[in-house]
């Protein structure tokens, strides 16, 4: 296959750095983003959604985009489920119609935040009766797991106060405690329970899970199965979220992400859009726990943003392609050169190995990836061309919208 001068020119100038290309691209190729199928809906904020020519929708139509997106990046082959946005009552079909569109089901999410009755929380809530609903919602979605033979039940609580005195923590801290261990007892084998923690929002006294801490604790708890999903969006401004990735992954505890990016808090911009470094530093720990012969990880990628604005097939492709940028960088960092760095104290030496590898333009080596694996190498372009939002515009007129909106 020919490859471009560009190209060329990369490849020579690593290989001399000592790094394998062959090695990075086939690293690239197996990169696996799961997309959320609430990503392709109309959504919005809690001062309106906007609606958009071509939005999914129902289930159906949500897979139709994200199969789209994986047609045109090739590497993100599964869509997350929330429930009951997506909810059907042939999920059989729904599987096959997965399967047919060359994608499948990734990430099952209860939603236990949305109903009337989740006012005043859900697993924590005060009644004994609310907090039976939301159980039994969480073990109805591990029934739809073992239906769309799903390994994952993603987990995130909207539960917290708004004022002082509001409620009792511990006992809280109990409910939440006794909720998870019931659901855990559920899930079938082979199948993990992630934890998503989140500071503030929609409760802003204090929340019941509310950093990867509590998350972590709930996941000791609760055994091997339990583990904790880092959102992006949900930390306090200036967080250093490589530290708490790399500390995940040395416990064994880091079971998934929801990418996105913020500027103030969650919400949901494209994953690297304003912070690209700290994109780079997230995935350079991911990489470096990759590499590692000793270490074991098991790490669901998934994005976790609601295109309130952009169109969102198109800012899916983005997204996608925003993180395999990260993740090439991540590849080139100099592993062997960093460690002396670190040994010898030598932290002009150690930052700029960093440097070198995400100053780099990757772009090159990403358009060589995907003409290997037989896609388009620049994906957006060929989506634009491809006339496929003209098609879902045209079709999807009318009729209910089953999901946030
Ligand atoms: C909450 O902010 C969150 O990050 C959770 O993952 C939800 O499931 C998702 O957003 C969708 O609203
Ligand atoms: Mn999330």
């Amino acid at each position: 296959m020919s490859s471009s001068p560009a190209y060329n020119l990369l490849a020579e100038t690593l290989e001399k750095q000592g790094i394998q290309i062959e090695t990075v691209k086939a690293h690239l190729k197996q990169q696996h983003i799961e997309t959320p199928s609430w990503g392709y809906g109309n959504s919005g904020t809690r001062f309106g959604v906007f609606e958009q020519p071509g939005a999914a929708r129902n289930a159906a139509e949500r897979l139709e985009d994200a199969a789209t997106v994986h047609r045109f990046t090739g590497v993100a082959p599964t869509v997350a489920l929330h429930i009951p946005w997506d909810k059907t009552d042939d999920w059989e079909g729904l599987k096959q119609y997965a399967a047919d569109l060359s994608i499948g089901i990734g990430a099952i999410n209860p939603n236990v935040f949305q109903d009337q009755v989740y006012k005043l929380g859900s697993v924590c809530n005060p009644s004994t009766e609310i907090r039976r609903l939301a159980i039994d919602h969480m073990l109805e979605c591990v029934d739809i797991m073992k239906k769309t033979r799903s390994d994952l039940l993603s987990l995130w609580f909207a539960d917290g106060t708004n004022f002082p005195g509001q409620a009792n923590f511990r006992k809280r801290k109990q409910w939440m405690t006794e909720a998870l261990s019931e659901v855990y007892d559920a899930l079938p084998d082979a199948t993990r329970m992630l934890i998503e923690y989140k500071f503030f929002e929609p409760a802003f006294y204090h929340t019941d899970l509310a950093d990867w801490g509590t998350a972590y604790l709930m996941a000791m708890k609760l055994g091997t199965k339990a583990q904790v999903l880092v959102d992006l969006g949900h930390h306090p401004q200036g967080t250093n979220i490589e530290f708490i990735v790399a500390y995940l992954i040395d416990e064994g505890k880091l079971g998934g992400f929801h990418f996105n990016s913020r500027k103030y808090a969650d919400d949901d911009l494209t994953v690297g859009s304003i912070n690209p470094q700290e994109l780079f530093l997230i995935y350079t720990e991911l990489v470096a726990a990759e590499l590692d012969p000793e270490t074991e990880t098991d790490i669901a990628y998934m994005i976790d943003q609601s295109h309130n604005l952009k169109p969102k097939v198109e800012a899916s492709i983005q997204s996608v392609c925003n993180l395999q940028k990260a993740y090439a960088k991540a590849l080139l960092v100099d592993r062997e050169a960093l460690a002396a760095a670190q040994d010898a104290a030598d932290l002009v030496e150690a930052e700029s190995i960093l440097q070198r590898a995400s100053e780099t333009d990757v772009n090159p080596l990403l358009e060589q990836v995907r003409l290997e694996m037989g896609r388009d190498p620049h994906p957006l372009t060929a989506y634009r061309k491809s006339g496929y939002y003209e098609k879902i515009s045209k079709a999807r007129v009318g009729g209910e919208s089953q999901g946030w909106a």
